[in-house]
Order: structure tokens, then C-alpha cells, then sequence
């Protein structure tokens, strides 16, 4: 059959005017297939997106009104997965939680305003959750908090509209695939009340109907999250992710599965070492230890360190989506209303270091981090001091271009600069003018002149690439390599995942052959790598040293550079002959 574009379902007056400003499908004989949308609408689509940087995440359901807690029992988890983790059934999950849920202190017009005080840009809730309980009038389902709860109120029906009259934009949170309650949900298998019957029938008769309502019911959506996707036939994938071509220019997560990258990159809790190349990417991560209430948990992040991640993140070119947890009474405990009224303090002077900036140039900043807005004149960076410098001098290594202007954020204060060989160094008074993060605002002129401040040569032209200077690359989750200490070295430790890799860029001063050394750690009998080049590589393995605190430096191989210049070195795992290692430095020594 020849393709032929179709748009959307349901209703074509409103689909027509949405034409070409979202994903369109092309029906093929395999079914369905995605046509991406072209760089520039995807770029003109997630503009707001990239500027916003910061955002809200909300885990409310009636697992918050016992915080967690099922008669007694405190399980493990987050407390949304309490269901789960103490087994509890549907009956019982009804008595204890559903028919408790009653949150008469909700205001959705001051829960958004703090939301908007904090400077946070969009808020995303759990219109549904894994425990299958809609936060939502669901009209094909009656388990939800309009027909089932003494609340009876549609929240994300006054949220959505305390969001559109204080211009915050709105989105849902939607668990797609886990469901502890529909009989073809993925999830319950302890419940043996549950006659189940097939996952396509949930889909047919919940999920997809419920986001469909979600999409036509709720005003302007500007976010769709997905969560926790299972292999999904095409045609469930397609009945959902057909749904969201119901709001022009909605932006997705990449959690509805595999075939479906969406529209952005999310990591969740950890902030990664490196962005991904040519992403957009978000962090969401809870205010404190869980994403839903929990009685239990006084795990709060520091505003310090929270205020610290928003800075990092917007750094390296992500969002960040910080999660809050509404209690059974519908409010936030007061350490989360505190932390965030103390981050909007911190926003009402800086965020212009935040809001529509872009990736630092820099490497690695001893003293803290850079974002930066380029325009066609010349370059504004945001200097975010973490730690003051005691002898006043700022130093942007590198730096190479005219400085225009330079001044303190907090005040206007001017401030001296002086170019050198290593950059551009800033002079700063005495007292920071903030405890946590102080914003220095450098305007250069022209196109960004960095040179690259890698390892540098030694005198005798060796080099050596440390754990610290290594550009990580992970993966998204928890098997993560990660730069730690020991005896005041630093080493590339926690490695593993075979396919994350690390890699240094570096200069060559004199060309010629050099040994490669590694001083590493390995507690395994063996571990295979390879030393990768641009055009050349190298299969290594290597035995034990003994265990992952004995540090042995090994010769690797001898390797050939042709002409003095910029160079990169990775180090990757070679699939099925890998076992974790620590790596401290390489240090390429070059041969008289
Ligand atoms: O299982 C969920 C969890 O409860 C929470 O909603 C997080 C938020 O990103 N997502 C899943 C775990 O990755």
C-alpha cells in the first residue's frame, strides 16, 4: 500500500488546523511509522521548553493520605509504590486509602503560585499513577477522584486552569503501562481478585480513552510524561502516542518505549557527569527522598544543594524538574514549601543566569559552573561562583575573546578584568554577595574564542589524563561510572556498565610515539577494553591487580601521533570480555 499521510484521530475540525505543527504518521503495510518532525519545527516547539530550564514535578495520589503507611507498614520504596511493596489489595487500598482521600486544605491557586514564586516555568502531576487511580473525573473509568473519594473535585481540572490564569505551563504525568487495578494492567500480581485479560484491552478501554480525555478536557497541554514502558504491541504504542496529536505542539518524554525517543532525554535522581550529545534533556528528581508523601521521609535536599543542581544542570543545557509531594490534606510539608520559597528568593536576582541560557564553553571550572546566551554581537557568560575565590581572582581558562563588560548580578557592581596566557581572570571583592551561588556576569564581543584547556603537555612533552579531567559518558540510571576519592585521588570507580565509556581531550605539543600508562584497579581475574583513537584502536586485556584498592600502573600499548594538535582518547569497554575497574589517570609518555 502507498504511504498516505493521516493525521490524528477524533475530531478533524481541530486536527486540521493543528497540520504540520506536530507528528504526523505515515500508514504503511507494517502499521504505523513516525515521521519526525524537521529540525526546525521540533527547535520552534521546544523553544519555551528550552527556556523555561525549571519546573515542578507533583506525585499526589491517595497513596499520600496514609503518606505511604498501610496499617502499620512502612514499605521500602517511594511511597506511591506503597500498593506494591505491601501487597495490598484493591479492597483493601479502596478502605484504607481511596475512600479516605479528602483533601480540603488544596488550593490549586496557591499551590501554583508557590510553583510560580519558586520560578518554576511548568508543572507536570500525576494524572494517573501506577496504582490505576485517576486524579481526574475519568469518564470510562469509575476509579477516580470524582466518583470514588468524599473529595469529588476534579484537581487537575483546577490545576489546569490555576496554571493557565498564572501563565505556568501544564502537563501530565500518565503511567501508560503499570495499572494495579484494570484487569489487563501491567503490575498487580497479587491480587487475586484480578480476573486479568489482555493488555491491549486496557489500553482499549482505559489508557488510551483516559488520555484521550486528558488531551480534549483540560484546556491547553503543553507536556505528556510517560512513564515506566513495557514492550507494547505497535498498535498499543500507536493508540496511545496517537493521542497527543491532539494538542498542537505538545512536547513528550522519552518514557513511552522504545520506539518512540519523544521529545527529549530524561534522567531521573542523578544529574548526569556529561549532557547528551544533541538532546534535550531533564532531570527530575524529589525534593526529598520520595516522589509521593511519605511520613517517613525527612530526606530533604538542602536548598543550597537544590539551588547547586539548577545551576548544574542549566550548565550542562537540561531542565530540571523538581518534585514536590502533596500531603492527604493537599498541601506540602513546610521544609519543601521553604526550600522552595528560598530558591525564588535566589531567582528573583538571578534567573536571567538561568531562564534561555545555553551550555557552558568551558571544561571542567574549578570554582563553580557557566551557562550563556550568544547573540550576534558577542556572547553574555553567567559566572556561578560556588566557591569564592579567597585571593579575589576569577579565572576563565581559555578565554580569548574582548571583554566588553563584567559585574556582579546581585548589585551591578563593575569588576576588573585582565586577559593572560591562561584566559581571562576576573577581580572580585572580597565578600560573595550570595551564601550559595554568586552570579558574575561577563559580556565578550565576537564569536567565542576558547582554547582548549585539557591536560596540558609537560615539560618533557609527556601528558597525563586524570580521572578528573575525563569527559563521562553513561548511561541513564543507576549503573553509572562515577568520579570518587580515596587518600585524596581521585578515580574513575563504580564502572559497571559496559557501555559507557570515558574519553579525554587533549593537545599534543611534539608528535612522535608515546607509551601509554594506566594506573588502575581491577578485582576481577581479567578485563578487556579498547584505547580508541581517531583512526587507530586498540584491543587491551588486562589481569587482576589484586583487588579494586590496589593500584597497579600498567603499560598498555605504544601509540603513534603523526603532528602536533588536538586529539581525543576513549577508553570502551569491550562488550562480553568487560569487568568493572577503577581508573585513576592514562599518561601518555613520549619516547626519546
Ligand atoms: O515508578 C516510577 C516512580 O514511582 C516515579 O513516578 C518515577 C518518577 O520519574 N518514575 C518511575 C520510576 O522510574
Amino acid at each position: 500500500m502507498a504511504a498516505r499521510l493521516r493525521m490524528g484521530l477524533v475530531d478533524c475540525g481541530l486536527l486540521c488546523t493543528l497540520l504540520c505543527s506536530f507528528l504526523m504518521a505515515a500508514e504503511t503495510d507494517s502499521g504505523w511509522t513516525y515521521i519526525k518532525e524537521t529540525p526546525e519545527q521540533h527547535a520552534a516547539k521546544m523553544q519555551w521548553w528550552n527556556t523555561a530550564r525549571f519546573g515542578m514535578f507533583v506525585h499526589w495520589g491517595v497513596y499520600s493520605v496514609t503518606g505511604g503507611e498501610f496499617r502499620g507498614q512502612m514499605p521500602t520504596n517511594s511511597a506511591e509504590w506503597m500498593m506494591n511493596k505491601a501487597r495490598i489489595s484493591i479492597a483493601d487500598y479502596k478502605v484504607e486509602n481511596v475512600d479516605k482521600f479528602n483533601p480540603t486544605d488544596f488550593d490549586a491557586s496557591a499551590f501554583v503560585g508557590l510553583a510560580k514564586e519558586a520560578g518554576m516555568k511548568y508543572l507536570v502531576i500525576t494524572a494517573k499513577h501506577h496504582d490505576g487511580f485517576a486524579m481526574f473525573g475519568s469518564k470510562c473509568s469509575p476509579y477516580n477522584v470524582v466518583d470514588a473519594t468524599p473529595f469529588k473535585r476534579d484537581i487537575m481540572k483546577e490545576l489546569a486552569e490555576a496554571c493557565h490564569d498564572q501563565g505556568i505551563r501544564f502537563g501530565f504525568y500518565y503511567s501508560q503501562c503499570q495499572d494495579w487495578h484494570h484487569p489487563g494492567g501491567i503490575g498487580n500480581n497479587w491480587d487475586k481478585t484480578l480476573k486479568h485479560v489482555s493488555f491491549d484491552e486496557y489500553v482499549r478501554d482505559k489508557a488510551a480513552p483516559e488520555i484521550k480525555q486528558l488531551l480534549t478536557e483540560y484546556g491547553p497541554i503543553s507536556i505528556f510524561w510517560w512513564d515506566t514502558p513495557r514492550d507494547m504491541s505497535k498498535e498499543a504504542f500507536d493508540s496511545l502516542h496517537s493521542g497527543t496529536d491532539l494538542q498542537p505542539g505538545i512536547i513528550t518524554n522519552d518514557r513511552l518505549g522504545k520506539e518512540y525517543p519523544g521529545d527529549y532525554k530524561t534522567f531521573e535522581r542523578n544529574i548526569p557527569r556529561q549532557a547528551p550529545v544533541g538532546q534535550d534533556w531533564e532531570v527530575c528528581m524529589p525534593i526529598s527522598g520520595s516522589w509521593g508523601y511519605k511520613k517517613s521521609d525527612t530526606n530533604f535536599k538542602s536548598t543550597e544543594t537544590l539551588i547547586r543542581n539548577l545551576v548544574d544542570i542549566a550548565s550542562k543545557g537540561g531542565n530540571y524538574l523538581l518534585n514536590v509531594s502533596p500531603t492527604g490534606q493537599g498541601i506540602l510539608l513546610p521544609q519543601a514549601t521553604e526550600r522552595l520559597k528560598a530558591m525564588g528568593q535566589w531567582m528573583k536576582i538571578n534567573s536571567e543566569s538561568i531562564y534561555g541560557t545555553t551550555a557552558s564553553p568551558f571544561g571542567k571550572l574549578a570554582w563553580g559552573r557557566c551557562t550563556k546566551k550568544e547573540f550576534a554581537r558577542g556572547t553574555t557568560l553567567y559566572l556561578h561562583v560556588f566557591d569564592w575565590p579567597k585571593d579575589g581572582k576569577l579565572l576563565l581558562p581559555g578565554l580569548r575573546n574582548k571583554v566588553e563588560q563584567a559585574y556582579l548580578i546581585a548589585d551591578w557592581q563593575a569588576l576588573k578584568i585582565q586577559s593572560q596566557d591562561s584566559g581571562v581572570v576576573v577581580s572580585l571583592p572580597e565578600k560573595a554577595p550570595d551564601d550559595i551561588v554568586s552570579v558574575v556576569v561577563v559580556k565578550v564581543s565576537g564569536v567565542l574564542d576558547i582554547e582548549s584547556t585539557g591536560p596540558a603537555p609537560q615539560k618533557d612533552g609527556s601528558l597525563v589524563l586524570s580521572a578528573d579531567m575525563a569527559n563521562v559518558h553513561n548511561n541513564e540510571g543507576s549503573r553509572d561510572i562515577r568520579l570518587q576519592q580515596n587518600d585524596g585521588i581521585s578515580h574513575l570507580g563504580y564502572w559497571t556498565d559496559e557501555e559507557a565509556w570515558v574519553e579525554w581531550s587533549f593537545k599534543i605539543d611534539k608528535p612522535g610515539a608515546y607509551e601509554v600508562l594506566a594506573e588502575l584497579a581491577i578485582e576481577a581475574d581479567k578485563t578487556g577494553f579498547r584505547l580508541v583513537l581517531p583512526g587507530q584502536q586498540k584491543s587491551m586485556e588486562l589481569t587482576s591487580t589484586g583487588g579494586y584498592g590496589n593500584y597497579v600502573t600498567k603499560s598498555l600499548c605504544k601509540l603513534n601521533f603523526d603532528k602536533a594538535g588536538e586529539y581525543t582518547l576513549q577508553i570502551r569497554p569491550e562488550p562480553d570480555h568487560w569487568q568493572p575497574m577503577n581508573l585513576r589517570q592514562v599518561e601518555l609518555k613520549l619516547q626519546e
